[in-house]
């Protein structure tokens, strides 16, 4: 039976509109590989007596990451022309800084977890000290590209990006998220609390990696808040269906472990809203996604269908 919650959560759920996923696949393909090339060429070599940090980075940064937020910078700077080599750039500086904090979140201080994109995690196959090191290395790295002349000829761009970046990032976007993550009460956690949670510790960082594009392009606050808008729907989107997946799914399809939010008593919107309520209100918020780009034309179908593609993943 439908919780209420579930049920007021099923009311956005219509049926899906047709949407377009052709070409998706390559076109995810495509950018992971560009990225991995920029990324490869960018990380530091490891090299003299501090070589062991930067083994970890790069141990890190190519464990296998969907590379999701730099499609994201791609697929978003496509939209105005950005030059691709700018718009890789920005992307790799995101990468980077996600890896960071998937390093120093799987710590034993943190969340404690011994897999993560379906390898050893940083700590457990270097140690903890490196892996803190490795982490430190890959933030400050990541503002290092942004502000570098190479990203964009106009240092207000790059400026820009950089406190852009620092915002999404810091104790106001997702180190802050962390913080409430951790201190969140195992009760009296209801939805708002959870969505403003999600906003900031996995929401900020998509909503940066969407405005990059139009920030490179300079193409004014009215397409910066397009993109805005339809990251914090898909950033939404995204968070319940990896809740769905740690709720459902199995650690190895997952490549981490599972189940930990219920083990250590969490709120989710699938604990809150039931499973079935959730994947209703994940459709619905990839709709909504979808329909903040109605600004723009068929070069915008990939980003239009990439929420649906996410939360089919639980499927
Ligand atoms: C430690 C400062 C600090 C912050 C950590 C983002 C975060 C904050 C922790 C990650 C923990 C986590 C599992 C969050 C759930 C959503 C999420 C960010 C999943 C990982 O992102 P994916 O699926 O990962 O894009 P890949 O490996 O594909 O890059």
């Amino acid at each position: 039976m439908k919780t209420s919650a579930a049920a007021e959560a099923g009311k956005d759920s219509e049926s899906r509109p047709p949407v377009d996923f052709s070409g998706l696949e390559a076109a995810l393909a495509e950018a992971a590989q560009a990225m991995d090339k920029t990324l490869d060429a960018i990380l530091p070599r490891p090299r003299g007596s501090h070589a062991r940090v930067q083994e970890a980075m790069r141990y890190a940064v190519f464990a296998g990451g969907k590379r999701l937020r730099p499609f994201l910078v791609l697929s978003s700077a496509r939209l105005f022309g950005v030059p691709r080599e700018r718009a890789l750039r920005a992307a790799a500086a995101i990468e980077a800084l996600h890896t960071y904090s998937l390093v120093h979140d799987d710590l034993p201080c943190m969340d404690d977890d011994d897999l993560r994109r379906g390898k050893p995690t940083t700590h457990v196959k270097f140690d903890e000290a490196t892996a803190v090191l490795a982490g430190d290395g890959l933030l400050t790295l990541a503002f290092e590209i942004l502000v570098q002349p190479a990203t964009h000829p106009s240092a207000e761009v790059r400026c820009r990006l950089a406190a852009g970046l620092a915002a999404a990032a810091g104790s106001e976007g997702m180190v802050g998220g962390q913080m409430i993550d951790m201190l969140a009460p195992s009760e009296s956690f209801g939805a708002e609390d959870v969505v403003n949670l999600q906003r900031l510790k996995t929401g900020a960082l998509f909503e940066f990696a969407c405005q990059a594009g139009p920030v490179l392009a300079e193409a004014g606050r009215k397409a910066e808040a397009a993109l805005r808008d339809y990251a914090r729907d898909y950033g939404l989107a995204f968070q319940i269906t990896d809740d769905l997946i740690d709720s459902l799914g199995s650690a190895q399809a997952a490549g981490k472990s599972v189940g930990k939010d219920r083990d250590q008593g969490k709120a989710t919107l699938v604990s809150i809203l039931g499973a079935e309520g959730a994947r209703a209100k994940a459709e619905a918020l990839a709709r909504q996604a979808a329909e903040r780009l109605a600004g723009f034309g068929p070069e915008a179908d990939l980003l239009r269908a990439l929420p649906f593609r996410l939360i089919d993943r639980d499927r």
